[in-house]
């Protein structure tokens, strides 16, 4: 007995070792504390009884709370870039109902927005769209409709979506950062929370 043991601890010793190291997860270019989702952190249209930042537990709204964003370059089996993805996460299950759930940066061209928009609003439903200002034209774009799984959304990007918006595979993103708005269609506000970070993204890094 004591043998069959010891051979089926040699074995999975030996299993161990031939199954390849799992990469590290990736890491996302910005976090947020979570319990913040108040609308009263920075986050009123005028006046802020708290510091940005500030936790208040008590009527934090978890669908409206920002935890993460990961933007991560996409390619095909040959190892082309085909666009790249970013990952909103929350802290809990996303509610679709009059909200904007918005991950932006900037870039050279858009200099003041590179936003990704998934909302919903009585006057559009729900659409994603990339809101581009700074750049030669303000204007929104049309993108394929997030995904939405539960705590996360997850926007898509092509190439076709880079070169529409005056980009390319050099494009570097940076300010990286989120909020999230009450939809009210011309009016998204107030906003619930926010986050913000020094981090910048090669789109085909
Ligand atoms: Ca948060």
């Amino acid at each position: 007995m004591k043998s069959r043991l010891a051979l089926v601890a040699a074995g999975a010793a030996l299993a161990a070792l031939a199954m390849p190291s799992s990469a590290a997860p990736p890491v996302p270019q910005v976090t947020d504390l979570t319990g913040d989702a108040n609308m009263i952190n920075g986050q009123l249209l005028s006046g802020d009884p708290l510091p940005p930042g500030v936790p208040t537990p008590v009527g934090s709204d978890n669908s409206k709370d920002i935890v993460s964003v990961l933007f991560e370059s996409q390619k095909s089996k040959a190892g082309v870039c085909t666009g790249f993805r970013a990952t909103l996460e929350l802290k809990g299950p996303a509610n679709l109902s009059n909200v904007l759930y918005r991950v932006r940066s900037v870039s050279a061209v858009n200099t003041t927005g590179f936003w990704l928009q998934h909302r919903n609003n009585v006057s559009l439903g729900t659409v994603t769209t990339l809101r581009l200002i700074g750049g030669p034209e303000v204007k929104t774009i049309p993108l394929t409709l997030a995904t939405v799984a539960e705590n996360k959304i997850i926007f898509n990007l092509t190439m076709s979506d880079l070169k529409a918006a005056g980009e390319s595979a050099k494009t570097v993103l940076s300010n990286l950062g989120s909020d999230i708005r009450t939809d009210a269609w011309q009016l998204t506000a107030p906003q619930w929370d926010e986050a913000l970070s020094d981090s910048s993204f090669k789109v085909c890094g």
